[in-house]
């Protein structure tokens, strides 16, 4: 994406747009991360000259690089089978509640400190550095090895009491600590982009790399083009994550047992979260029709689950059984079979069942959001590719009984920009300027509660209570 400050606000526009596909090998998930590295020459290629260069990606994943800067293998994805198994053995040598009370961040297979404690002990050994994966392509563009802080708190390693890795938990996985470089402040500016990156896109020699909020979730929080107090935020894509924002974390036995966590933003302050399946279910249905031959076009697709009957079954997107990638289609009619309901045999009663049952999953975020806050929540602002879906939208209005305001679509990207323009003096520091350039940067769309509670209350009766990774 390439920003434009202009002014107040700031002003995208796509330059490239290439898919990101984990690929199985050998009994392995892995990420195709040369691929994402030449779609990113490509981008930047069609972007020209820039000022400044920041990455964002999701979280938790990394690559080992050895003793002379070389990736020593092909990331492996955050949805490998290899995590559960390493954070049951993990869990049981260390005191969970206090890594909760710690680190802030529940117990997800996926984090970081569980996938080092399933990596090859020879492959740690023979590793000089570990970067997570946006600072690894910082580290492409840029040569600088960054530690990004929002990213850097998702890993479940850092201590929030000291700011830095908790080196114990570093031993209990089975790595030396000085794997990990020194966490880097969200907006450092680290230097131009090495002479070759220039030379291969056309980037000035002095354009800046910036260590931007790296953290894709952590982005888009940065860009809620928040109205008013009482508000919370869906960062809508793969996943739906549903929090607010405050100044201190909650760790209490209750916040772990309902799967909340606690990740950094880009000021420092507390993203607190829940990780909700959200729109995988969809788009792995999307692709395992294509892969069946069938003809599917999005739109058509949301036009007719929003024709179908509303409710009709519903499945709870947390379910283990919708973590791997694969046939979600069949995954969801056989929950439908086994918990009595009926099955949806159509794609578009298919996508009614994703959509309504990602609705009704909402609401439930929201309401163990309010319990534990003790903080009411009156506005819900969904931002990323998920704002642009009006049905769940509009059914997440209707499921919660609050006003949703929908937009920007790309959160993230506008995220990322912000932080660097700050970073870059452009726009005044600190969260409250970076909110009125976010609210001139988007104009949200508002989507109000149609209709009443009873029938989300009744849907969500029929779901088992609440599954807590
Ligand atoms: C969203 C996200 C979530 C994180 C998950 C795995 O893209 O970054 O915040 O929990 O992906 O990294």
């Amino acid at each position: 994406m390439a920003a434009r400050v202009d002014g107040d606000r700031i002003r995208l526009a796509e330059a490239a747009r290439f898919p990101n596909r984990a690929v199985p090998v050998h009994g392995r998930l892995h990420w195709d991360v040369l691929g994402l590295w030449s779609g990113i020459l490509d981008g930047l290629r069609a972007v020209g000259e820039a000022v400044a260069v920041g990455v964002d990606s999701w979280a938790v994943d990394y690559g080992l690089l050895d003793a002379d800067g070389r990736l020593m293998g092909n990331p492996v994805c955050y949805r490998d089978a290899r995590n559960a198994p390493a954070r049951d053995r993990l869990l049981a040598a260390l005191d969970p509640a206090d890594l909760f009370a710690r680190t802030g961040i529940q117990h997800q297979p996926f984090n970081t400190v569980f996938q080092l404690a399933a990596e090859d002990p020879a492959a740690l050994d023979r590793a000089d550095r570990l970067l997570l994966i946006p600072d690894l392509i910082g580290y492409w563009l840029s040569g600088a090895s960054a530690c990004e802080a929002t990213n850097a708190s998702t890993t479940g390693l850092v201590d929030q009491g000291t700011g830095t890795w908790g080196h114990e938990w570093c031993s209990a996985a089975g790595f030396r600590a000085d794997l990990l470089g020194a966490i880097t402040p969200t907006g450092t500016v680290l230097g131009p982009v090495l002479p070759e990156v220039a030379a291969a896109t056309g980037l000035g020699p002095s354009t800046a790399y910036i260590a931007t909020a790296s953290h894709d979730t952590a982005a888009a929080v940065a860009a809620v083009p928040y109205e008013g107090d009482r508000a919370a935020y869906i960062s809508c894509g793969t996943w739906s994550l549903v929090g607010v924002e405050r100044n201190a974390p909650i760790t209490s036995p209750e916040a772990l047992a309902a799967g909340f966590t606690n990740e950094r933003s880009a000021d420092g302050a507390i993203r607190f979260l829940r990780n909700v399946a959200g729109l995988w279910l969809l788009s792995e249905s999307v692709d395992t029709w294509r892969r069946q031959g069938l003809d599917v076009d999005l739109g058509d697709l949301l036009a007719g689950a929003g024709r179908c009957e509303r409710l009709r079954s519903v499945v709870d997107p947390d379910d283990v059984r919708f973590a791997d990638p694969g046939d979600m289609p069949g995954r969801v009619r056989a929950y439908c079979a086994e918990t009595g309901q009926p099955v949806p045999e159509t794609p578009a009663a298919v996508a009614a069942c994703v959509l309504d049952s990602l609705a009704l999953a909402h609401r439930r975020a929201l309401d163990d959001l309010e319990a534990l806050t003790g903080e009411a929540v009156e506005t819900v602002h969904i931002v990323g590719g998920g704002a642009n879906n009006a049905l769940l939208c509009q059914l997440t209005a209707d499921a919660t009984g609050r006003t949703v305001l929908a937009g920007p679509d790309e959160a993230t990207a506008l995220g990322n920009a912000l932080v660097q323009a700050q970073a870059l003096g452009l726009i005044a520091a600190g969260p409250d300027a970076r909110r009125a350039a976010a609210r001139a940067s988007a104009r949200p769309r508002r989507f109000e509660p149609r209709g009443p509670q009873d029938p989300w209350v009744r849907a969500a009766a029929r779901l088992p209570s609440a599954a807590v990774a």
